[in-house]
């Protein structure tokens, strides 16, 4: 039974504190009028490069009231996967997200609890969740709910624990008391601009995927990486971290996250690009299975390889000449 907007708020952050999410913010449903021109403006400059699925349902991603038929509240979620670990020196580089096991995975499962918890609690009352999974801004949300800003590298970074957060949110009909939006606090900083090895951020808050090392290496999924970056990936084989390892408030506030879901699995710390050229594809179904990794598939990440491999002989070509 409803009992207040604030009661109910303390019940639904409360609740979500408790299944393991550090940071919980909420926000009052609307249409996203500035984020959608953005999202409309990225699209037109073919940032999204082959994410056509960028380019679908963007009534959807401009309101979640296309959602959810009668969303009140977008409550935003952060969960920290931030393991103080580093790669072994040369090794080819999988980024911090996807040492261990899928988040889609390991979130979707406690919202699953989480929904099913609030529904016991509000009879009556709606609660669909996401987590990357559907046409949800999950940046703008979290950033409305005040659980951090939208840094120039384009991430959301907490104030108190960094950008090694995951997002996801859950829309409700239920009517909860808001949260203010956080302010920017990147100020004059540009290190994320000026550590990006491929000039991916374009302009500050703004990346053309086309150039960026995490597209080329994860969602990069029917075509090669063009010659001009392959000197440039800096041995990352799956994904990149090198904006948000430049950030000053990482370097400061990332505290290790106690979730073991996320400690990294097997080699994943110390793999060599010749590992990958000899896996067989029954070997990378196993060995992936439920990671991240997975979602480069066997071909994509054959193709990495290759690009790291023809990146170091060159590098040794040039030394040598
Ligand atoms: C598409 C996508 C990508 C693409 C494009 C990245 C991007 N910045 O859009 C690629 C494949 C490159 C990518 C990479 C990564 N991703 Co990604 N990705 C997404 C996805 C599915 C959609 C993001 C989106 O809407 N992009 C569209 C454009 C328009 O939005 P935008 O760049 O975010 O722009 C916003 C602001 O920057 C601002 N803005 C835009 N232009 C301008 C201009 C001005 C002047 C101003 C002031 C503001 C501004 O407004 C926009 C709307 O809020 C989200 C999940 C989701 N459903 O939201 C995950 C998500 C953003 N990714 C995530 C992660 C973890 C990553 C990686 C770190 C993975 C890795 N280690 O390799 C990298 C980070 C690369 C980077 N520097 O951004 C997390 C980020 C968590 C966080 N702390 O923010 C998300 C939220 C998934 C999740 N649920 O946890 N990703
Ligand atoms: S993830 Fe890597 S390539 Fe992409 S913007 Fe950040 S530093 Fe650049
Ligand atoms: S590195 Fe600096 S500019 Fe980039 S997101 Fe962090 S604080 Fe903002």
């Amino acid at each position: 039974m409803s009992s207040g907007k604030k009661t109910d708020s303390g019940i639904v952050k409360r609740l979500a504190s408790e299944k393991g999410f550090e940071l919980v913010g909420i926000a009052e449903v609307c249409r996203l009028d500035e984020e959608s021109a953005h999202l409309t403006e990225w699209l037109s400059r073919g940032y999204q490069a082959t994410m056509r699925w960028m380019e679908t349902n963007t009534g959807k991603r401009a309101d979640p009231g296309n959602v959810l038929d009668g969303a009140r509240s977008v409550v935003s979620l952060g969960k920290n996967y931030y393991i103080p670990f580093q790669h072994a020196d040369s090794s080819a580089k999988i980024s911090r997200y996807a040492w261990g096991d899928d988040y889609h995975i390991v979130i979707g499962t406690i919202l699953k609890d989480l929904v099913a918890d609030l529904s016991a609690k509000f009879p009556g009352k709606k609660f669909l969740w996401y987590c990357d999974t559907g046409p949800v801004m999950d940046k703008a949300w979290a950033r409305r709910a005040g659980i951090g800003w939208i840094g120039k590298h384009t991430n959301v970074i907490s104030r108190q624990i960094g950008s090694w957060i995951f997002l996801a949110e859950i829309i409700t009909d239920l009517e909860l008391e808001y949260d203010l939006p956080e302010t920017d606090h990147c100020g004059s900083c540009r290190a994320c601009i000026d550590a990006c090895p491929t000039d991916a951020i374009v302009e500050p808050y703004v990346i053309d995927a086309n150039k960026c090392i995490s597209f080329l290496t994860i969602e990069n999924r029917d075509g090669s990486i063009p010659a001009e970056f392959v000197p440039n990936l800096d041995n990352w084989i799956f994904g990149c971290d090198i904006c948000q390892d430049a950030c000053p408030w990482n370097r400061k506030f990332a505290a290790p996250s106690g979730d073991p879901s996320f400690l990294p699995r097997g080699e994943n710390l110390n793999l060599k690009p010749q590992d990958i050229h000899l896996m067989s594809r029954e070997e990378f179904a196993e060995r992936f299975r439920r990671s991240p990794v997975k979602r480069a598939k066997y071909e994509g990440l054959q193709r990495n390889a290759r690009a790291l491999t023809a990146a170091s002989n060159s590098q040794e070509h040039e030394c040598h000449s």
